[in-house]
């Protein structure tokens, strides 16, 4: 990865461990729980609470019907990017009526992932408008459910309306390596905008 740490963090030394807190973010369903246990080191923290009979109308299971439970706090995960930099990794809940957490979940984030899923895009907006509001960087991870028509990052870019500078990357949110390159492409974006935000 060819972002030092320094870049990041500059008021550390180059041999101070360097920690970093990302989010990831995303609709309800998209994956995120998946990310974040698809990577982590340690055992992941999950809060998941099954998905009821009661709740079926306003929690849409279509396209993830083999979905059986739902994250109601957050998601934790650590993972050692390489030596002296480590990422925790805090997962949102998808659903609207957990928004009053986000805040609390979003101090002190460096960047975040929004994952996307295809077949219900526009579930992904309000997080691409959090970030957008907060001037927290982002990439937009597109999670390559099976039977999702494969999209071009290009069409996604277009379709969420965001900036050049935000990276695009298609991913399988259950692979450790893909999960890992989209926690890259953060981590260097968040660089690159930090780099940017000095020298105005
Ligand atoms: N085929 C496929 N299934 C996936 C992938 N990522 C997640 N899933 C499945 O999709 C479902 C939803 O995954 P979760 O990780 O719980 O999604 P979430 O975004 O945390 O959901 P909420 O916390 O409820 O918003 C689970 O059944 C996963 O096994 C993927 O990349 N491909
Ligand atoms: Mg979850």
């Amino acid at each position: 990865m060819a972002v030092a740490r320094t870049e990041l963090r500059p008021e550390l030394s180059a041999k101070e461990p360097v920690a970093l807190k990302l989010l990831v973010a995303g609709g309800f369903g998209a994956g995120k729980t998946t990310l974040v246990g698809a990577v982590s080191e340690i055992r992941p923290l999950r809060t998941e609470e099954s998905l009821s009979e009661a709740g079926r109308p306003v929690d849409s299971t279509v396209g993830v019907e083999g979905k059986r439970t739902t994250t109601v706090a957050m998601d934790f995960g650590r993972i050692t990017l390489r030596e002296n930099l480590v990422l925790y990794l805090f997962g949102t809940p998808g659903q609207d009526r957990f928004w009053f957490l986000w805040d609390e979940l979003a101090q002190g984030a460096l960047g975040a992932v929004v994952l996307a899923d295809t077949r219900r895009l526009a579930d992904c907006f309000a997080a691409v408008d959090y970030f957008e509001q907060r001037g927290i960087p982002f990439a937009v991870a597109v999670n390559c459910f099976e039977g999702a028509e494969l999209h071009d990052p290009q069409h996604v870019r277009e379709a969420l309306d965001i900036d050049s500078g935000v990276p695009v990357v298609l991913c399988d949110a259950r692979e450790r390596d893909s999960a890992k390159n989209v926690l890259i492409s953060v981590v260097e974006h968040a660089a690159k905008v930090a780099a940017g935000r000095r020298t105005v």
